[in-house]
């Protein structure tokens, strides 16, 4: 025994509680708040049912301050409700589930108002998020020394084992012997539209133990335990075991005079004799008593996993949707809410009024102590995030000669890292990626990250692959998705392990979007990290259109808190890296502190394309380095101005177009600049380093207009680049959508010049031609927007 009766009385009346306050806030939400937009405002009465018990005994028992648990999303109301018990949300947001300002309708991290570990909705990722977090705990450990215990678990529905991401979190050795993971199956056996056909237990344990996790089942309540205790009850239990899920589920909605019948439907001789001696309520009772309702059953299952210290474990706890609720079971339950007359009867089953139908448990009440008992175990002191350190502007890469981005990116990084401050925090990791994407040099200094030093079998002159505990690369198995899931917690690290780091990730931009779902969660939890995309476009000519990124452009710069950056030349990608790098530490730039909080996570688009750099030298004379330094930041700047190629005699009447470039098209840019020159036009070339900052400016200028209803003013980052008002050229390695807002912040005449079919192999030149991206094109392109201009 766990529990002394008294205390399992007390748990019993506590998640009683919890699960009125939840099915009650969702009733209060669609039944009683004004509902002004004719929609179901929603919530899941079922999904929180089943999850009570598991959620009580956690939060009520089991969990200490340092442990860390993510909630499977259509939880949230019972999560809100023991926070609420606990002391950590007012009572007013009982009454603002799903409104602005109120509680979310699944668990976050940055809009909520209580404390959310790990923020869900999109089903999956919840679950492998504490795996990446327990991950990042070893690194933080094995680093920065041991930080007290915590253990990592999340609660999740059954199918969400359904997800793809959910078995590469689980395959990826980067997850190997996470003891301190804990998965809580909530195993209702339904999903939204069905109950789950065939039992599907014996596969999902059979792939969970073949990648080394720890199983076990919460499958029996006391009343069946006891009544398999009885002799002859092997038939019964037999039975039990075996029955289809359909039909075990279509138990509960059966009269209990009925349910005999149903539950005998099919069932071998000697189970009907052996159940005589139950009356119909009696058997309604057993049949219903699983283990993921039975508090002391689960407190025994998660004492056996903590046992476990050397690999993650999983535990399926059998639980019932709808539980305690007249729509139990019911195949149609999940987005059910049980009528005005069930709440009715529910509160005055639970002893509550009116009156006092939102009311904690009374302070003197065993209930109350306890709530508060556990809110003082449970209470941590704040975490702050920020590293005291001072980046510098610039690591003075060399550029001269001829460069691509991605070798620079890789320059830098390792450049920075000579930096023996900053050095510690900087962690990159990579989905099979790392020296494609040219991490080697970074590896090199800093070694691979293993929990425990391995032997090297090959000795490799370019390359030191040597793994041990002091490594500061995490090595991926191909999952983008486990690439930004572990960025994602890696950049959360100072709050769920008292460590920030500057996490770093590369990744094929093609395969960005494999991994956008887990990008978005972690941008959207609020996590800081710099990721790279890298090789880029159709300039990737010979891999062919399966490699060759066009849309990763407009994901960059849509998504909130990315910025997307794209830089063409060697200087301005180390300028815009150590400030990205300056940013995720929350640290000094020189002596700038880290402004800009609406930025959290860096997309560097990159290419192989080897540059000219010539032309950037040459804009850096004619600018200065500082002035040209904050353009570059900003996002845009002049490179090449077109006055300075036309005879002095005719600027009055020379037609002027802004070429606008973006990233490894910059060479058929320039070149197209030269040839109208030679026909008398200004061609302007701006090179924009960061469409994303870019046109957040625009943005921000354009709503600031909106709200004060004021003409918007020009943005300050346009504002120095285009002095004169003349048509647009956009050109992009990339689909032209994403750099055709321009003409209308500056309200000229575009033409959107970039690929919007899919690629092939090739040479550059080739693709060039074939998309349109030469500087023929480019000078058609300039003739067109000059017709265009009214
Ligand atoms: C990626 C994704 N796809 C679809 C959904 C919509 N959805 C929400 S809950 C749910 C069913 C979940 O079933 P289960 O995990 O078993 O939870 P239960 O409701 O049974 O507790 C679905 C399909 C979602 N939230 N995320
Ligand atoms: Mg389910």
């Amino acid at each position: 025994m766990v529990l002394t009766d008294t205390e399992l009385k007390t748990l019993e009346n506590i998640q009683a509680k919890t699960l009125w306050l939840a099915v009650r806030m969702i009733d209060h939400a669609n039944r009683e708040r004004e509902n002004t937009d004719g929609i179901k405002v929603g919530g899941h009465q079922a999904s929180s049912a089943s999850m009570v018990s598991i959620m009580t005994a956690l939060y009520f028992k089991h969990l200490n301050s340092n442990d860390r648990v993510s909630v499977k999303p259509h939880a949230s109301p019972i999560f809100h409700s023991i926070q609420y018990l606990l002391g950590n949300l007012d009572k007013k947001y009982l009454t603002q589930l799903r409104s602005a300002g109120g509680l979310q309708s699944y668990p976050s991290r940055t809009k909520d108002p209580d404390p959310v570990d790990f923020s869900t909705g999109s089903v999956g990722l919840g679950a492998a998020a504490p795996l990446f977090a327990a991950a990042t705990r070893r690194y933080v450990d094995s680093h920065f020394g041991k930080r007290p215990n915590a253990r990592f678990i999340a609660i999740i529905g059954d199918a969400e084992l359904d997800e793809g991401n959910v078995w590469e979190a689980v395959a990826d050795p980067a997850t190997d012997g996470l003891g301190k993971v804990m998965w809580v199956v909530d195993f209702n056996r339904q999903s939204l539209d069905r109950v789950i056909p065939g039992i599907r237990i014996a596969q999902w344990r059979a792939q969970f133990e073949g990648a080394g996790w720890h199983v076990s089942e919460i499958k029996y309540g006391s009343r069946l335990k006891k009544a398999f205790a009885e002799k002859g009850s092997d038939a019964f239990k037999k039975w039990f075991d075996d029955i289809p899920n359909e039909q075990y589920q279509s138990l509960f909605g059966q009269k209990p005079e009925e349910l005999r019948a149903r539950f005998l439907d099919g069932a071998p001789a000697g189970v009907a004799n052996f159940l005589q001696k139950y009356s119909d309520q009696e058997l309604f009772e057993i049949l219903s008593d699983l283990g993921g309702h039975n508090l002391e059953s689960l407190l025994e299952g998660f004492a056996e996993c903590d046992a476990v210290t050397d690999r993650p474990s999983v535990v399926f706890a059998y639980t019932i949707k709808g539980y305690g609720l007249p729509i139990a079971g019911d195949p149609r339950n999940h987005s059910a809410q049980i009528s005005e007359k069930q709440i009715l009867d529910l509160r005055s089953k639970m002893g509550l009024s009116e009156a006092d139908e939102w009311e904690k448990f009374s302070a003197e009440s065993a209930e109350g102590k306890h709530c508060l008992a556990r809110s003082n175990e449970l209470r941590r002191p704040e975490a702050k995030n920020g590293l005291d350190l001072t980046i510098p502007i610039t690591t003075n890469v060399k550029s001269t000669g001829t460069i691509s981005t991605q070798e620079v990116f890789g320059r830098v990084l390792s450049e920075i890292s000579r930096d023996e401050k900053i050095r510690p925090y900087l962690v990159t990791t990579a989905p099979d990626v790392a020296t494609s994407t040219n991490l080697g040099g970074f590896i090199n200094r800093v070694g691979v990250f293993h929990p425990e030093d391995r032997r090297r079998w090959n000795e490799d002159p370019i390359l030191k692959w040597a793994e041990g505990p002091t490594g500061q690369h995490i090595e991926l198995g191909i999952s983008e998705m486990n690439l930004f899931m572990l960025l994602g917690q890696l950049g959360l690290s100072w709050d769920h392990s008292g460590q920030p780091l500057i996490p770093i990730g590369t990744v094929y931009d093609p395969f960005v979007l494999r991994g956008l779902d887990a990008f978005i969660y972690s941008v959207y939890s609020g996590a800081k990290f710099i990721v790279t995309g890298t090789p880029s476009g159709i300039t990737l000519a010979p891999e062919g259109g399966a490699h060759q990124s066009t849309i990763t452009p407009s994901v960059g710069m849509e998504l909130p808190g990315v910025v997307l950056i794209e830089p063409a030349y060697a200087q301005a990608l180390d300028w815009l890296f150590c400030d990205s790098v300056a940013h995720v530490a929350g640290s000094k730039i020189n002596t700038t502190p880290d402004l800009r909080p609406e930025e959290l996570a860096f997309y560097f688009r990159l290419t192989t394309r080897p540059i000219d750099q010539t032309p950037f030298n040459a804009a850096q004379e004619r600018l200065g380095e500082a002035l040209l330094r904050s353009q570059v930041l900003a996002g845009a700047y002049r490179l090449i101005d077109g006055r300075d190629h036309v005879a002095e005699s005719d600027h009055q009447s020379a037609p002027v177009v802004h070429l606008v470039g973006v990233g490894a098209v910059l060479p058929e840019v320039i070149q197209a600049a030269k040839e109208l020159a030679s026909e008398g036009v200004i061609a302007h070339v701006i090179d924009v380093t960061s469409p994303g900052r870019l046109y957040g400016s625009w943005q921000r200028t354009l709503k600031q207009g909106i709200r004060t209803a004021s003409t918007p003013s020009f943005p300050g980052a346009l504002r120095p680049i285009f002095t004169e008002r003349a048509p647009i050229v956009s050109i992009h390695d990339g689909a032209s959508h994403a750099m055709a807002w321009l003409g209308s912040a500056l309200g000229m005449p575009q033409v959107a010049m970039g690929v919007d079919s899919f690629g092939q192999s090739a040479t550059i030149g080739d693709l060039y031609k074939i998309h349109d991206l030469d500087y023929g094109s480019i000078v058609n392109g300039a003739l067109a927007a000059l017709s265009l201009d009214v």
